[in-house]
């Protein structure tokens, strides 16, 4: 008889989290095309942050790629996301602080950071719903 109580509990704890959490700290967009230029001469003089992995995201016609793309790296790498798009929407990496860019109907658009905590981060574009990355972090 007592198994009643329980479950009532049980349900209530289970219905309170949904979705990603928005916080809505806008984080520095030290992104855009402007800092494309250093990977791509390796004669470069300036040599000091190690090249992270890249993401290629494209969105055409209401579709993204890729779809839950497995990167790995490591906390403090410098993770790019390169995107060409037909439509503005919204990156978002559920990383600890999160990072979010705004993505314009453009191609060839750059955006970088790091994550500071290992984990899996899934990284998310929030008007077409979609998880294009997740990310495996390690220390
Ligand atoms: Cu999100």
């Amino acid at each position: 008889m007592r198994y009643g109580v329980l479950t009532a509990i049980l349900t209530a704890a289970a219905a309170t989290v949904v979705g990603c959490s928005h916080t809505a700290t806008t984080s520095t967009t030290t992104s855009s095309a402007t800092a494309t230029s250093t990977t791509a001469s390796a004669a470069g003089t300036t040599s000091s942050a190690p090249t992270g992995p890249m993401l290629m995201v494209t969105i055409a016609a209401g579709k993204a790629t890729p779809t839950n793309a497995a990167l790995s790296a490591h906390v403090g790498q410098p993770i790019t996301v390169h995107v060409t798009s037909d439509a503005a929407d919204e990156l978002h990496v559920h990383s600890t602080p999160d990072h979010e860019f705004a993505i314009a109907a453009a191609p060839n658009q750059t955006f970088t950071f790091t994550i500071n905590e290992p984990g899996k981060v899934a990284v998310e574009l929030h008007h077409l719903d979609q998880t294009v990355a997740t990310v495996d972090v390690t220390p």
